[in-house]
């Protein structure tokens, strides 16, 4: 059985919908924010979730690795397009622009203090880290022109990595004027239903 480590409007969101995409069942244990407990840190050093517990006792911390682990263990599901296909390299490319880009934007956002060793920089940092979402949001959109999703022509954990990352955007009215593509996919997915329960849970976005 899976064990994952989450807590609500954070990265486990997008674990979680796979999880439930994929109809396997799991112990979900909520991290409090705060205080680093040892036994936490043992499977994730920087005390972060998401961590997923595979059945086989090992841990994974790593957002996009775990979508594409759970997506490779659970190919009935269709969370990715199969690694034959034409499409997994959209899905592989996105997936890693999004974690490293976007979802690290978003730390810089959400923990400026970390990243200049001036307190008088945080709010350039912040400023710079919306800008960053801000130049890959675009290219997002752009790559969403004339389609529904970001790999192929089926709803992926690429898409559901998306509405997460849209969620936290702190300026995130703007979306749908600022890339109506993506704004499109968002607007879609708020309808379904796993995305609808989970957000009810996470309280990303307002119902
Ligand atoms: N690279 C990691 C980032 C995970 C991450 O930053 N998680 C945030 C919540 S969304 C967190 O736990 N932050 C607490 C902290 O950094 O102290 C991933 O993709 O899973």
């Amino acid at each position: 059985m899976y064990k994952l480590y989450t807590r609500a409007n954070t990265g486990g969101f997008v674990i979680e919908a796979a999880l439930a995409l994929a109809g396997v069942p799991f112990d979900q244990i909520d991290v409090p924010k705060g205080r680093p407990d040892q036994a936490f840190l043992d499977i994730s050093p920087l005390n972060q979730v998401p961590v997923l517990i595979l059945p086989d006792g090992r841990s994974m911390t790593e957002s996009a690795a775990i979508c594409i682990l759970l997506a490779e263990r659970h190919p009935e599901a269709g969370l990715a397009p199969a690694a034959s296909s034409a499409d997994r390299a959209d899905f592989l490319r996105w997936m890693f622009f999004m974690s490293s880009v976007i979802y690290s934007a978003d730390l810089r956002f959400f923990y400026a203090h970390r990243y200049t060793t001036d307190p008088r920089g945080v709010d350039a940092v912040k400023r710079a880290a919306v800008s960053e979402m801000d130049r890959s949001f675009a290219i997002l959109d752009a790559a969403l022109a004339g389609h529904d999703w970001l790999a192929g022509d089926q709803l992926s954990l690429a898409d559901i990595y998306l509405v997460m990352l849209v969620a936290w955007h702190p300026e995130v009215a703007k979306v749908p004027t600022a890339w109506p593509n993506i704004g499109r996919l968002w607007a879609n997915l708020r309808e379904h239903r796993v995305i609808k329960r989970l957000n009810a849970s996470h309280d990303m976005w307002p119902a």
